[in-house]
């Protein structure tokens, strides 16, 4: 079974699979200290990982290790196939909470016409998207739920372009990798192809029937039910396909880079 994480540091299966459990909601805090002062045991952990916790530098190491272990058990437990929860209208949290690593009064706004989605990677056909041709792409819409590690969720209503349908066709090399995005206020992120193709991954145009305003990312955000809040790029700008690792605003600092939900 390809799905097993393989014994390891003389580890059962069974304690990996735990430790990583409660690493992960700690990974997935800001704050690095916060994780050493939590509750994992760093001797389990150095077992796991092969390093070991003797000063500051090596306990970052360590951290490193554990999240990529953490992505690559995230990807082998991932599901192509099922799907997040969805809602009815009238449990949609209105108003739809704003965040972003900045305040509402720092909202970029872009003018559609002055627009451009630009592709570039392993992709066959990398001409540019205006936001009239995506519109004219069959769309799709779903009602779910967004879960911001910042410790709230809402429900919302989304619309857009099924992104494994716009993946097929740009001609996008799906058996790559990473899909990673660029956007205007200067976030990046990225996902693993599996997510990408999922059914409710969505190339967004839209919040709630009108065109995805400002503090929701106009002209054109990710959205993926399957995954947390900071892995769903708003205000996209350029997207590519890619096998060498992109990180992401949030990872980079020591978020969890599958930060499936
Ligand atoms: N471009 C961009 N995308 C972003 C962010 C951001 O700061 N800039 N913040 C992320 C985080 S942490 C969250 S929780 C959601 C918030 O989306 P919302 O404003 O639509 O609720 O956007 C994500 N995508
Ligand atoms: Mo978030």
């Amino acid at each position: 079974m390809s799905r097993l994480i393989r014994p390891h540091g003389g580890l059962s299966l069974r304690d990996q699979v735990a430790l990583l459990r409660e690493s992960r909601a700690l990974l997935e805090q800001p704050s690095r200290r916060q994780f050493l002062r939590g509750a994992v045991t760093l001797g389990g952990l150095s077992l796991l990982t092969g390093c070991s916790v003797t000063d500051g530098a090596s306990a970052e190491q360590l951290l490193e290790k554990v999240s990529r272990l953490n992505d690559q058990a995230q990807g082998w437990l991932f599901d192509p196939e099922r799907l997040a929860p969805t809602y009815a209208e009238a449990e949609i949290t209105r108003p739809f909470p704003f965040n972003a690593f900045y305040d509402r009064d720092s909202i970029q706004t872009v003018a559609e016409d002055d627009w451009e989605l630009e592709l570039s990677g392993m992709i066959r056909n990398t001409r540019a998207w205006s936001i009239n041709e995506l519109r004219a792409l069959p769309q799709q819409e779903q009602i779910t739920r967004h879960i911001c590690v910042e410790g709230w969720s809402a429900i919302g209503r989304w619309g857009g372009v099924r992104f494994s349908d716009f993946l097929q066709r740009i001609g996008a090399d799906t058996t790559a990798k990473y899909v990673g995005f660029k956007c205007f206020d200067d976030y990046y992120t990225s996902i693993d192809m599996a997510t990408a193709l999922h059914p409710q991954t969505l190339l967004t145009l839209t919040y709630d029937g009108q065109p995805l305003p400002p503090e929701y990312g106009h002209p054109v955000k990710l959205r993926m039910p399957t995954k947390l809040g900071y892995k769903n790029p708003k205000y996209i700008e350029a997207m590519f396909v890619t096998n060498a690792y992109p990180g992401g605003y949030w990872e980079d600092m020591g978020y969890n880079w599958f930060g499936g939900s």
